[in-house]
């Protein structure tokens, strides 16, 4: 009863501050709820660990992903010159950013741990873009409140409330380790959330939208994650 009542109580103080997650709903929805409310409270001006260079991981360990598409090779074999980014929504300026538009803007080097939910992890140096500048490029419109991204890879995608997405350490990948982003850990380019864990750091970005809500994507639960049974909010 104790318990109930207290997700009862979390659920409304998440409410009033604008704190439900997308799959809040359903069997584990309260729990989420409470998870995602009081994590992002905590952890909003947070910054997630950053490693000194003699602590990269030698051995880093990359998911085995799906074979590329045939399209995904072509644009490989003339090294992603015709990767696009287009990036639209509740956004001022639709843009669609080439890798050496990216590369022009503002990049960021962080060492920071990838943490996969089945038990592993590594640490490795990450260049970017934050993805801040990006949306300012853009300029979000004031309804925005989430931040979806999705890759060529079907079926990969997630989304970011507007406040991670805006956070300092939240990058657009295209770098790893003093070289280019290898395409078995994302690249050309990969979305680096290292507040959150593993599954929310898409490889082969190519599309993000902005928006106020994540009810019209997929089934609604804020990414692909939660329709497999995974939280929507994965914070660390
Ligand atoms: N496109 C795509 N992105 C993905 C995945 C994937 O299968 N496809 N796996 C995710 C999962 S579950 C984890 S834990 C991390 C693993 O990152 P790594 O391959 O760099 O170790 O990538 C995430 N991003
Ligand atoms: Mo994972």
């Amino acid at each position: 009863m104790a318990g109930a009542s207290g997700l009862a109580a979390a659920d409304a103080i998440a409410r009033r501050y604008g704190l439900l997650p997308p799959d809040s709903s359903g069997i584990f929805g309260a729990g989420e709820t409470l998870t995602y409310a009081t994590q992002s409270l905590l952890t909003r001006h947070a910054a997630a660990r950053e490693f000194p260079p003699s602590m990269i991981s030698a051995n880093p360990f990359a998911v085995p992903i799906a074979p590329p598409t045939d399209a995904f090779q072509r644009s490989r074999a003339i090294g992603f010159s015709d990767w696009q980014l287009s990036v639209d929504g509740l956004v001022r300026r639709p843009t669609r950013f080439s890798l050496a538009d990216l590369k022009a803007m503002p990049v960021q080097s962080q060492i920071t741990e990838v943490a996969c939910e089945e038990g592993w992890s590594y640490v490795a140096e990450w260049i970017g873009t934050p993805l801040h500048h990006v949306l300012r490029e853009v300029g979000v419109l004031p309804a925005a409140r989430y931040v979806a991204y999705f890759s060529v890879e079907p079926d990969q995608w997630d989304s970011l409330d507007i406040h991670e997405a805006f956070h300092p350490q939240t990058i657009l990948a295209m770098g790893m380790n003093n070289g280019d982003l290898p395409v078995a850990f994302g690249g050309p380019l990969r979305m680096r959330v290292p507040l959150q864990i593993g599954y929310k750091n898409i490889k082969f970005i190519h599309h993000i939208t902005v928006t106020d809500s994540m009810k019209r994507y997929g089934k609604g639960l804020g990414s692909a994650s939660p329709e497999g049974g995974y939280a929507w909010f994965a914070g660390i």
